[in-house]
């Protein structure tokens, strides 16, 4: 495939951007090769600024639920922009969006919005420290939640494609205050507790993992953590930037019937536009500015032309369910066929979200995730982009699924490494 243009422009980028890049894992640092220009999309398709099409397999890591350029979600943006773009105040589509995401998700009874996952989880972490009056939070190895400092220690998707386990820059005093357990081990949770023993806030995680590949909780961990939450008076926070209102409407917490206190937003929530929310129970957010002692606050917080988007998206999830029947049915499909064809990985995933590991080892945590071949990855990625099948270029990530993929799009990946793994 040509890259001439891409390769012209990435030149161009890294003299003026870090990396040449405005996040991290897009570098293709992890897989080598030039990160492609994407020029535009629609439905699963984008195409680069040398005119090579591809099926996309991360759908702008998440957001996309519907696909790329979907008319009603662009129709929504352009008639709210009509009417400006953003005003500082308050305004009545940020009451609406906020009665949406109140009548989807029964454990949220107030929420904020912000501008991204980032920050929807920073400002939850804060909450939950306010709310409890203390300091240490526990979070699990591969997990990723944004880059505030306190969530920079052992974390997965870009950090843990760096390789980098924590990141410089974060104060020791702050990584101090985040304790890091391993996903799945309910024990190590329990140990934390014993140790730092009414210091607890909160526990951050990703009920289903999704930024150390895709690792799904066993038997009893989610329900174990609520537990022991309970037992300790710390708040439970799933961070479902990446599972809320993707595995259903009601997110990993409606999947698998445990109930946070708190629960983090973005990506599906804005609909490609830059939009993060954090919620819960009436009397922790109660602790929030300008009622609660608890300080947040964004310019663009709810931005008029970004509620719109979001609205329109879960207007059309709760409206459509039959949506998640079709991206639960690709889903199996993706991975009953990969883990027939591959050799010398595992197939894992749920619903829409699949992770193809380049281990035989079961991956059932941060460490395990780490002993996967991530060369033999790398030489997949590039086999699968010039083929033209974009998937996300890290080990440690996910593969997206849309409601605008088709059998087709599945099948075109099944053919081709099938292909790949017999050569
Ligand atoms: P943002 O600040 O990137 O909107 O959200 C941070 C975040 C929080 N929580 C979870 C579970 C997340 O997955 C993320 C961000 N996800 C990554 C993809 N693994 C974003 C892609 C990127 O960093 O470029």
């Amino acid at each position: 495939m040509l890259s001439e243009r891409s390769e012209r422009i990435f030149k161009r980028a890294k003299e003026l951007i870090p990396g040449g890049v405005n996040s991290p894992v897009r570098a293709f640092g992890a897989v080598g090769g030039i990160p492609r220009m994407i020029a535009k999309a629609k439905g699963s398709r984008i195409f680069d600024v040398d005119g090579n099409e591809y099926i996309d397999f991360i759908g702008s890591w998440g957001p996309m639920i519907l696909g790329h350029n979907y008319q009603p979600i662009l129709d929504a943006v352009i008639n709210t922009a009509q009417n400006g773009l953003s005003f500082g105040a308050a305004t009545a589509i940020e009451v609406e969006m906020a009665e949406l995401i109140c009548s989807l998700v029964p454990s949220i009874d107030m929420v904020r919005m912000v501008n991204s996952g980032t920050e929807a989880v920073m400002s939850a972490v804060r909450a939950a420290r306010g709310f409890t009056g203390r300091d240490k939070i526990i979070k699990f190895d591969g997990c990723y939640h944004g880059h505030s400092d306190a969530m920079l220690v052992k974390a997965g998707s870009g950090v843990m494609t760096s390789g980098v386990p924590d990141s410089a820059g974060v104060p020791k005093g702050c990584a101090e205050d985040t304790l890091t357990a391993t996903y799945n081990n309910l024990e190590s949770v329990q140990r934390l507790f014993e140790q730092h023993h009414n210091q607890i806030a909160a526990v951050i995680i990703e009920p289903v993992a999704a930024n150390m590949g895709v690792v799904t909780p066993v038997d009893g961990f989610l329900q174990g953590l609520r537990r022991l939450c309970d037992e300790h008076g710390s708040l439970l926070i799933f961070d479902e930037v990446i599972t809320g209102f993707r595995l259903g409407l009601t997110g990993a917490q409606g999947l698998y019937r445990v109930i946070p206190d708190l629960t983090t937003f973005g990506k599906i929530v804005g609909a490609g536009m830059p939009v993060g929310a954090y919620g819960g129970r009436r009397e922790i957010m109660q602790m929030i500015a300008p009622v609660g002692k608890v300080y947040q606050a964004g310019t663009l917080s709810g931005n008029p032309v970004a509620m719109a988007a979001g609205i329109c998206q879960l207007k059309i999830l709760k409206e459509t369910p039959e949506i998640y029947q079709h991206m639960n049915q690709l889903g199996d499909r993706l991975r009953k066929g990969l883990q027939t064809v591959v050799k010398g990985g595992q197939v894992t995933g749920i619903g829409s979200l699949s992770c193809l590991f380049f281990t035989d080892t079961l991956v059932t945590d941060g460490t395990t995730a780490k002993q996967s071949d991530t060369a033999a990855f790398a030489k997949y990625f590039n086999y699968m982009l010039e083929n033209g099948c974009y998937f996300a270029p890290s080990q440690f990530e996910a593969i997206f699924l849309s409601n605008a993929h088709t059998q087709a799009d599945v099948d075109c990946v099944l053919n081709l490494a099938e292909q790949y793994f017999k050569s």
